[in-house]
Formats: structure tokens, C-alpha cells, sequence
């Protein structure tokens, strides 16, 4: 999606997590543009990645008033409070604390973990695969094992499960989907699985993922 003048910008790349920011763009009926960049794409915008953010992870935000967001909890809170009119976070304040905690929830321990998985030599001085592949093991133990928490909590709540899906279902859908997630949780977790499959083929959601999926 592209759009003239001072819009929102996104930079991400096919299958990352700027499917869950496209998600709460769309919800919210935001025009925004793509800048298409990742640390693993040398031919990507890595420059202006780097400037925004310097760690290179997407998703990024930049927003129509020229503030830079980074870390995905924080920047779909903030698309939340600012299109209040998109449902992205629930209006009443218990069930908006919980969506708050799921979110955040999410980011500081699944999403870090698949950050472990994916860059294990990021947490070990050891140099050997055999090294390296042990760490990546012992971070997909916990990511399953944080997604059995993340099922146990909100399995039945209506922050996750209650149409229109909102900003938590769009990061709990897209991040469920690394480092043997969904599969760990449709044989540990399958009324949970389910759940998350169902919120996928949300047309919030479906039409995100097609074409992050399509590349
Ligand atoms: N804390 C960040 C993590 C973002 C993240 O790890 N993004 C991945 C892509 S889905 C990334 O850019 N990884 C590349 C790298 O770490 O070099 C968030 O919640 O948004």
C-alpha cells in the first residue's frame, strides 16, 4: 500500500513481524507506505534501517508528526491510543490492562526468544555449532513454553477471542507463527491453536498475511 504525502511508514520485510503494524494500520484505516528493509537483506534500505533503529529490527514506525517508533508492543499501543476508533485495544480499562499485558507479554518473552533462536551466536562467546545449536534449543524450550503460558492466560479471554480482533491478536497470530509455534502449541495447547488459527483467516488479518506470505 502506498500513499502520497505525510502518512505513516513501515519498514519491514515479507514474513517479519510489520505484518502485525500493517494489521493495526489497516484496522485503523491508515494510509502507509512499505520501506522494504531488514538486517538479512543486504539489498534492503539497512541505511535508513540503522538510522531508525540502531539494533536493525523491524517492525519500525515512522509517523505522520515524524516520530520514530521501534519494538512492536509500543508501537501498536500507540496506534491503539491514537485511532481509539479502530478497537485496536479495548475502550474499558480492566480488559485493556490485559490486552496491555498480553502485548507486552508477547514482545519480552516470545518475541525475544525466537530473537535467541534465530541469532544464537548473539548469546554464547562459544563458537561452535554444536554451542550454538544448544542455545537455539533451550530458547525454543522457553518460547514453547511461553506460548503455553500465553494460552493458559488468555486462552478464554475475550481480549483475544472477542471479534473485531485487535492489536493483541494481530502480534499473537504473527509471532506464533516462528520457531515451531504453532506447531508445539496445535499438540501441547489445541483449543489455543485453534483460536489463533481462526483469528488468521480474519479478514483483518488474512489479507496481511497473503501478501506477506506471497513475498
Ligand atoms: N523487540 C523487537 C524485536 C524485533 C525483532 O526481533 N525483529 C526481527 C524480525 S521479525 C528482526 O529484525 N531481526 C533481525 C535482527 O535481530 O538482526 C520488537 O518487539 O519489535
Amino acid at each position: 500500500m502506498t500513499a502520497a504525502g505525510a502518512g505513516y511508514t513501515v519498514f519491514g520485510s515479507p514474513g517479519s513481524g510489520s505484518a502485525a503494524i500493517e494489521m493495526a494500520l489497516r484496522a485503523a484505516g491508515q494510509r502507509y507506505r512499505v520501506r522494504r528493509a531488514s538486517s538479512w537483506e543486504p539489498e534492503s534500505d539497512q541505511p535508513a534501517l540503522h538510522a531508525a533503529n540502531p539494533l536493525a529490527q523491524i517492525p519500525v514506525l515512522a509517523c505522520p508528526d515524524g516520530t520514530v517508533l521501534t519494538e512492536s508492543a509500543a508501537i501498536l499501543i500507540h496506534l491503539g491510543l491514537a485511532h481509539p476508533e479502530a478497537g485496536l485495544l479495548p475502550a474499558e480499562a480492566a480488559a485493556r490492562a490485559r490486552a496491555l499485558r498480553g502485548l507486552v507479554f508477547i514482545a519480552a518473552n516470545c518475541y525475544a526468544a525466537v530473537g535467541i533462536s534465530d541469532h544464537p551466536e548473539r548469546w554464547t562467546t562459544a563458537t561452535t555449532a554444536a554451542a550454538r545449536d544448544k542455545v537455539r534449543a533451550a530458547a525454543r524450550a522457553n518460547l514453547h513454553r511461553h506460548w503455553e503460558v500465553m494460552a493458559d492466560a488468555f486462552g478464554s479471554d475475550p481480549v483475544l477471542a472477542a471479534p473485531p480482533p485487535g492489536a493483541l491478536a494481530f502480534l499473537a497470530v504473527v509471532v506464533s507463527q516462528w520457531s515451531g509455534s504453532r506447531q508445539h502449541l496445535r499438540v501441547k495447547r489445541p483449543s489455543f491453536h485453534a483460536l489463533i488459527e481462526r483469528l488468521a483467516a480474519h479478514p483483518r488479518l488474512a489479507a496481511v498475511l497473503a501478501e506477506h506470505q506471497g513475498g
